[in-house]
């Protein structure tokens, strides 16, 4: 499995989704800014199976289309040093593309909060896998309804873990939900899917993709960090 991340336009965006919903693919949004324009974009996070890529990857390219934007030229001092350089005494024009699209493998996938407790990892397929071997760092990356957060946060806190909060929202509706992200070492992987399990409510089956994220109690996508360091 691979979380693929497709930086779009954010006037592409409500097609895009409804598209790939349509299609069973469930997706998760966040608002971004795209660090060159300082234009609203959205980046949508998806987990996609390895035969399911391709199918995303058509609709991303029939859905997703480049578009010209000029930048303005600014009053000679008030510019923001990336343009200064540049700034013409006419519009810039940039062509911006449909998708930037980034595939990230996924060591470990699981959907939490389905009633039977999580016993841990399965030996096998996408689970606990570590490339690195040992026990290296992991980014565990968790889609929660918007009211289980605060729990799920304040009891990963209380067992020790780090974690960062990002609003984001489900595909269909729009709905909000938040997306958490924990730096763990793989040993303690399955101790946080654990923490996450017990504190979601429970829901007894995943809700159509239609019905907005999250479809289960969480969505997990365990991403083997290349490095890890705190400065
Ligand atoms: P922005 O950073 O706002 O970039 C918008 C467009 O401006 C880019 O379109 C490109 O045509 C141009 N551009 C960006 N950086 C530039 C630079 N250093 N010099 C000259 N022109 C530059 P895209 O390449 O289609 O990118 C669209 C959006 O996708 C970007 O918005 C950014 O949010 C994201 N993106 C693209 N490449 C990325 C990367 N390597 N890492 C992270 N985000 C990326």
């Amino acid at each position: 499995m691979y979380l693929m991340f497709l930086i779009i336009q954010s006037e592409d965006a409500d097609v895009l989704t409804r598209r790939l919903n349509n299609a069973g693919v469930r997706v998760t949004r966040l608002n971004t800014i795209g660090g060159f324009l300082s234009r609203v974009n959205v980046t949508c996070l998806v987990g996609a199976q390895e035969d399911e890529v391709e199918r995303v990857m058509e609709i991303v390219r029939q859905t997703c289309h480049t578009r010209k934007r000029y930048i303005n030229p600014l009053p000679s001092g008030a510019e923001p040093a990336h343009l200064s350089m540049a700034a013409p005494a006419y519009p810039l024009e940039v062509i911006v593309g449909g998708a930037t699209v980034f595939m990230v493998p996924v060591a470990q996938f699981e959907r939490l909060g389905r009633g039977a407790r999580f016993e841990g990892a399965k030996p096998g397929a996408e689970s606990g896998t570590s490339v690195g071997g040992g026990n290296a760092m992991q980014m565990v990356v968790s889609i929660v309804a918007a009211d289980d957060a605060e729990p799920v946060t304040r009891a990963l806190i209380s067992a020790g873990y780090r974690v960062t909060r990002m609003n984001t929202a489900g595909g269909f509706f729009r709905r909000g939900n938040v997306t958490l992200l924990i730096g763990v070492e793989q040993a303690q992987v399955d101790n946080v899917l654990r923490v996450i399990d017990t504190n979601v409510r429970k829901r007894a089956q995943a809700n159509p993709v239609e019905s907005g994220m999250p479809m289960y109690g969480a969505t997990v996508f365990v991403l083997e960090a290349a490095r890890f360091e705190r400065i």
